[in-house]
């Protein structure tokens, strides 16, 4: 409860009080009204990505709609034709072969129809067997009152699936009188029981209760809601982009369909929490047939529960990808500048590499990696091998393009003896993170790169892991953190909290980490203003967003580092420039 009420008063006052906005409508972000429709002038290249999935203006938040068919990979997003900041969203679309460079096409979902007249927010596809594909989307009528709608492609047959019909039977969901109408939204996937109904979540909350509804229907169309939410969980707030899968216990290579039932399985439960910005899933049991979702306890059910990303990371959403049995995850990461830079800008947000998604081998956890077609963008290569790092020192990664660049580390720390112990009272990642930072000599650890760094550390953005032992218990704790809080030279120029940079010391604890013969790893994405980084094989995922005023380009460096007192030898460093997408920001919106 302490950590609730600290985050609360600290870090969600801002959040809390943009929750209502001028209409009285409780909406899940801030409401510029201002710079809404302030279309930009320029577009900065100034910290502007790379790699990363982006439109070539504008503001962008949820990703929508994910799916694999007839080829192509589509890729939906909240997205404003008109601004930087949220607003005026519509579903914009691009299409991929490869996830990797897209094409963009025209908005495929806009406000046109009573039912979503003021609003066309997030939702998820389902490519329904010998129908096609079917888009399951929250639409707001002139009252703000938030209901389910459904969407069809106009024409199946076409691979790039253009245009979108909104059927005269919507809406096919609205909240009844138990329910609330402002928060109620963001239908998932369906999937298909074996008593021949389809089923959907849709999140919402009552009072303080996070909650996901459950729907059932037969032909798509007449959804009817179960008598029981799936699952609420009290103090949570609004849930927001529910995402509700299977995963295997016994097949650590294959994704699972949506619909997949078999043995050996256990499913996913994650939920965006409106209130501090963070997702947090859990592992459980799905019983069928009475359509109930029990967690198995392995992890917290709440705000302190286990993070598909323990950064910038919101509103994620996975599908399955048929064409190579993956679950893909996309997930949306916001600026961490001010209101006032992004208008400059001309952009904001941008979705981050999309990632597989797989049961760790312990059962307790998912693990996640950048889709393998993410390397068809690595250029010149840089390689190091058994480089020791004695306490204190440093050593420059140089000959690539270090601010746009895939970094793959093996550490190993040799002995972990040199632990430092640990308090149990550090039950906050972020909170150690912040008190120790990467500077504070340790046992085993501080130790891993520093990026977007000047030489002199004015600016520097370290990722890097720190090991603990709890004396009570021998247990190993790994932390893993991922600074900003030193990121950028610029200080808190703003006169009020909500217009300062935002530099958090996001951080994680790594679990089940068996540092087999010592070794632990570690791979970042620098992508100019995102570090975005995978420790112990995607136990653990960071996303920050960083804007170096001097570190940036040709003019940043690159580190490994060791502040532990416990050598620690570079096992190997295998490092590239990562090229531009070829179509990446194409077509017009
Ligand atoms: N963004 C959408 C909502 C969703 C929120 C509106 C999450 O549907 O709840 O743009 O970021």
């Amino acid at each position: 409860m302490m950590r609730v009420s600290k985050i609360v008063s600290v870090l969600l006052l801002p959040v809390l009080i943009s929750i209502v906005n001028d209409n009285g409508v409780e909406a899940s972000h801030k409401v510029f009204k201002r710079f809404q429709s302030l279309s930009a002038e320029r577009v900065s290249p100034l910290h502007r990505p790379a790699f990363h999935f982006q439109p070539p203006m504008h503001w962008i938040n949820d990703p929508n709609g994910p799916m694999y068919y007839k080829g192509l990979y589509h890729l939906f997003y909240q997205y404003n034709p008109k601004g930087s900041v949220w607003g005026n969203i519509v579903w914009a679309h691009s299409v991929s072969k490869d996830l990797i460079n897209w094409e963009a096409l025209e908005p495929a979902i806009y406000p046109s129809k009573w039912f979503d007249i003021n609003g066309t927010w997030s939702g998820s596809a389902t490519v329904v067997p010998g129908k096609g594909p079917v888009i399951l989307y929250t639409g707001l009528k002139k009252d703000q009152t938030q209901m389910q709608n459904y969407a069809i492609p106009e024409d199946p047959s076409d691979p790039y699936l253009r245009k979108w019909i909104k059927p005269d039977d919507n809406p096919i969901a609205v909240a009844d009188r138990t329910m609330n109408r402002t928060s109620f939204r963001d239908p998932t996937t369906a999937w298909f029981g074996k008593d021949g109904r389809w089923r959907i979540l849709v999140g919402s909350k009552r009072k303080h209760r996070g909650m996901v509804y459950l729907y059932r229907s037969r032909d798509f169309r007449k959804w009817v809601k179960a008598k029981h939410p799936l699952h609420t969980k009290q103090d949570t707030g609004m849930w927001e982009c529910p995402d509700f899968f299977p995963v295997s216990l016994t097949d650590h290579k294959n994704g699972l369909d949506f619909s997949y039932n078999g043995p050996n399985i256990k499913h996913v439960l994650k939920v965006s929490l409106d209130m501090t910005r963070f997702e947090y899933y859990t592992l459980g049991k799905y019983y069928t047939d009475k359509d109930r979702y029990i967690p198995d306890g392995s992890s917290p059910d709440g705000w302190n529960g286990l993070r598909f990303d323990y950064g910038n990371f919101y509103a994620s959403k996975t599908f399955f990808d048929y064409k190579n049995k993956r679950r893909i995850l996309w997930g949306w990461a916001n600026e961490s500048d001010t209101v006032e830079d992004d208008t400059k800008k001309g952009w904001a947000g941008v979705q981050l590499i999309p990632r597989t998604v797989l049961l760790d081998s312990s059962g307790k956890q998912l693990v996640f990696w950048p889709v393998e077609e993410l390397n068809t963008l690595r250029g010149k290569k840089v390689e190091i091998k058994n480089k020791k790092i004695d306490y204190g020192q440093r050593f420059e990664v140089q000959g690539i393009t270090v601010a746009q660049a895939d970094v793959e580390v093996t550490f190993n720390v040799g002995s972990l003896a040199m632990a430092e112990p640990f308090d149990p009272k550090w039950t906050n990642a972020q909170d150690l993170c912040n008190m120790k930072g990467s500077t504070e000599k340790g046992g085993v650890g501080p130790f891993g790169l520093i990026t977007l760094a000047t030489p002199d550390y004015e600016e520097y953005t370290p990722v890097f892991f720190r090991v603990f032992k709890d004396t009570a218990t021998n247990e190993l704790k790994v932390l893993m953190c991922s600074d900003a809080k030193r990121s950028s030279l610029r200080t808190d120029d703003g006169t009020e909290p909500k217009d300062r940079m935002y530099k958090p010391s996001f951080a994680g604890f790594v679990h089940h980490v068996d540092f087999a013969d010592g070794r632990i790893s570690l791979r970042t994405l620098i992508d100019n203003s995102v570090v975005e980084s995978f420790g112990d094989k995607g136990k653990v995922v960071i996303t920050s967003r960083v804007y170096p005023e001097k570190a940036t380009t040709e003019n940043a460096h690159l580190y490994v580092f060791n502040n532990g007192t416990q050598p620690v030898t570079v096992e190997s460093l295998n490092a590239w420039s990562m090229n531009k997408p070829l179509e990446m920001n194409e077509g017009a919106h």
